[in-house]
């Protein structure tokens, strides 16, 4: 049995009951095979049984007090997976779906697109089962307090800073940094995504959605495409949506496609991004609301921006949120692009479909490192007690994206793979964090 096929054998043995940390740690492994064929190193020093083996995993008890007076308990989570190259670093995702499984597939996937990034990050993700929709402002704090108050003693601003996910944006952060720095006394960058005022870095906010036009971009050119004129849907309205959906406006795309996990929204005249802004960032709303102001637009309930005729699609939501079905029904319509906001939003299935298609197809990893690659410029910043410009932010993330883009291209081509950027991605990800921990010795 080969190396890769003995490991995941382990891996499944190991964890059962973890679907989506089998799916990430066997599309990663499957891909590796070319690089590990040509260089036993890696076998002898069993980096493949160290890499899915997180160093360390934290889950403890988060009580609080809801509106009612009632006390709620929620899980919550923190994995640090990888610190060969860097303090651990990653989101937390605060939603009702979230569990273990959930928690380590991101914590993997985060390790490679970390070692993409250039930065020096390790690989890391946390998250809770609490679910901030509906929820009042003031027991969003309760909890994020709660939470807190077990999460400080295991990260800090040079051993783990956690960041923004699903339901963690500025407002939980917020609440995290206060509780943090109120139990500790510590004014340190220990957490990124933190609002302009207190250390936050300007662009962070954009950076997920930029960064994914700006690799999808570098792609296009090579291809001798770009973007201007296309159809692009979307899915998603959260952070990593609208800033790609602005983003690809601003290069002449048409964005005609929004949803959330409860509809999805057709505009045919493109996006009217301000007030999709405006129900998202300032409401909290839902994306139905939107149709009351735009006559031509459509919502539909439940899932189907697969199924609008596009060139580009973003997917940018959750993850296995594009099927095989999907992927056959996209190809079908003649989209010949596809750009991964969402972490590992494609099934194995689908993604088999895209390559077999030969449509162009940027992974997660790379596709949506521009904003832990921001958080890394943030920890910079903080570090240095300094903030730079907006102009500053992005031009650093326009060249980490494309550096990440030429990176990737440049592993599939060398290891015979010539663009398929999936192995290419999780090739050029795993050599540098497995070249530190041979390095660093067995630990
Ligand atoms: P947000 O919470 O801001 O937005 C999430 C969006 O996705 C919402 O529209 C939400 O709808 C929808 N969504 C979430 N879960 C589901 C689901 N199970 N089914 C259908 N729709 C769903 O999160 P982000 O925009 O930050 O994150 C989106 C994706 O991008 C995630 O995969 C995340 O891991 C990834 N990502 C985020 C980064 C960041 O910097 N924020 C960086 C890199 C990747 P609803 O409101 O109804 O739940
Ligand atoms: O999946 C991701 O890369 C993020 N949610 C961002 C992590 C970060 O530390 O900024």
């Amino acid at each position: 049995m080969s190396y890769v096929d003995n490991v995941l054998e382990t891996v499944k043995a190991k964890n059962p009951a973890q679907p989506e940390f089998i799916e990430a740690t066997t599309t990663v492994l499957n891909s590796l095979r070319p690089l590990l064929d040509s260089d036993d190193k890696y076998e002898k020093n069993a980096i493949l049984e160290r890499i899915t083996e997180p160093e360390r995993q934290i889950m403890f008890r988060v009580p609080w007090v809801d509106d009612n007076g009632k006390i709620q308990v929620n899980r919550g989570f923190r994995v640090q997976f990888n610190s060969a190259i860097g303090p651990y670093k990653g989101g937390l995702r605060f939603h009702p779906s979230v569990n273990l499984s959930i928690i380590k597939f991101l914590g993997f996937e985060q390790i490679l697109k970390n070692s993409l990034t250039t930065l020096p990050i390790g690989g890391g993700k946390g998250g809770s089962d609490f679910d901030p929709k509906g929820k009042s402002d003031r027991e969003v704090m309760a909890f994020c307090q709660s939470f807190m108050t077990e999460l400080y003693r295991h990260i800090g601003k040079d051993t783990d800073v956690p960041a923004g996910d699903i339901g963690v944006g500025g407002r939980e952060i917020g609440f995290l940094y206060g509780q943090y720095k109120r139990i500790t006394g510590l004014y340190e960058g220990v957490l990124t995504g933190k609002g302009l005022t207190y250390g936050g870095s300007l662009a962070r906010t954009e950076a997920t959605g930029y960064g994914l036009v700006y690799l999808t971009n570098a792609m296009l050119k090579e291809a001798g495409k770009s973007m201007n004129g296309k159809t692009v849907v979307i899915s998603g309205s959260g952070n990593v949506a609208l800033y790609a959906c602005q983003k690809a406006q601003q290069n002449g795309a048409k964005v005609v496609t929004m949803s959330d996990s409860t509809g999805w929204i057709y505009d045919p005249n493109g996006i009217d991004l301000d007030a999709m802004r405006e129900i998202k960032e300032v409401k909290r709303g839902r994306c139905k609301e939107y149709i009351a102001n735009h006559p031509k637009a459509e919502y539909h309930d439940g899932k189907g921006v697969w199924s609008v005729k596009c060139d580009i699609a973003l997917p940018c939501a959750t993850q296995n949120e594009i099927n095989e079905d999907d992927a056959k029904m996209l190809v079908k319509n003649g989209c010949f692009a596809v750009g991964e906001g969402a972490n590992m939003p494609s099934t194995p299935e689908a993604i088999k479909v895209f390559l077999d298609s030969h449509i162009l197809f940027a992974p997660a990893k790379a596709a949506n490192a521009g904003g832990v690659a921001t958080s890394a410029l943030e920890m910079s910043q903080n570090s240095e007690r300094l903030s730079w410009t907006f102009e500053e932010v992005d031009s650093k993330l326009k060249n980490i994206m494309e550096g990440i883009y030429e990176n990737i291209s440049s592993a599939a081509k060398k290891y015979g793979c010539e663009g398929n950027l999936v192995v290419g991605a999780n090739i050029a990800g795993f050599v540098k964090v497995a070249d530190a921990m041979i390095a660093q010795g067995v630990c």
